[in-house]
């Protein structure tokens, strides 16, 4: 896998390179915030920060430090997150891979790991509370998969829960497929996660809204994604001060893969 990517970072010091070439790559062995991301949410306590704490490749990862806020069960629950605006023509199809690490409890509430947002179909606007957008989170103590209409709210959205908890203590490798195009079918896909390899399924699914709604969901097409969220946002309290780490963050329009086993710690 010695393929070098589009990378907008220097050259990445491991052997994390992505096999697409037109793939985005982060390897977070700048030490700082890499190229290109701007801060996003900021809500209640802890911090989101690239330091060398524990790293999946390298010395460095994106390190969301000692979050905690709020109650579960109540809206409203610490968020710290960064933005990337994509390159423009991204196109409606994207795979993404990230090795995250938990500790030291999961978390019961909505925790938000990673989205992308494209415009609505024949929209011009691009400000990112216009956007359309597929998720990758945990819920329940699981993992969870999401599509929402534009934030706030953020729904109707389609709900997909796994039956696999969080991993704890120990990074793994989180695969997604946010497939706006879905060929000739009306509606965007459904997101299709996999864990070091083996794709979850998702015993429940459900629309939620609140207040509950009737209208039909319609998961819009896409044309281009155009901006991406990385880090940990949750929808809920979180009572217990909770650590996650991301590395070897990419972002492509094939698949890029896990990678064989790698020192890490
Ligand atoms: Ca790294």
């Amino acid at each position: 896998m010695g393929v070098a990517c589009a990378s907008v970072q220097p050259k990445p010091t491991t052997d994390t390179a992505c096999t697409d070439a037109k793939a985005l790559c982060w390897n977070f062995e700048e030490g700082t915030l890499p190229s290109g991301w701007t801060a996003g949410r900021d809500e209640f306590s802890g911090q989101l920060l690239v330091d060398d704490s524990r790293a999946r490749s390298g010395r460095y990862a994106l390190h969301a430090k000692g979050l905690v806020g709020g109650k579960e069960g109540t809206q409203g629950g610490p968020k710290k997150t960064l933005r990337f605006e994509l390159p423009a023509h991204f196109g409606p199809v994207m795979w993404g891979r990230a090795y995250v690490y938990t500790t030291p409890a999961r978390p019961a509430s909505h925790a938000g790991l990673f989205n992308a947002r494209y415009p609505r179909p024949g929209s011009a606007d691009r400000a990112f509370d216009t956007l359309d957008w597929y998720e990758v989170a945990t819920f329940r103590e699981k993992y969870m998969a999401i599509w929402h209409p534009p934030e706030p709210p953020g729904f109707p959205e389609w709900v997909q829960v796994s039956d696999t908890p969080l991993v704890l203590d120990r990074w793994t490798c989180l695969e997604w497929l946010f497939d706006g195009a879905n060929g000739d079918h009306p509606e965007a896909a459904e997101p299709r996660v996999w864990l070091d390899g083996v794709e979850l399924s998702w015993p429940e699914r459900f629309i939620f809204s609140d207040p509950p709604t009737t209208a039909p969901l319609v998961r819009e097409k896409a044309t281009d994604f155009t901006v991406i969220e990385a880090g940990v946002f949750l929808y809920q309290g979180l009572s217990v001060p909770t650590d996650w780490w991301l590395d070897d963050l990419a972002v492509g329009t094939q698949r890029i893969g896990c990678e064989p086993g790698q020192q890490s710690r």
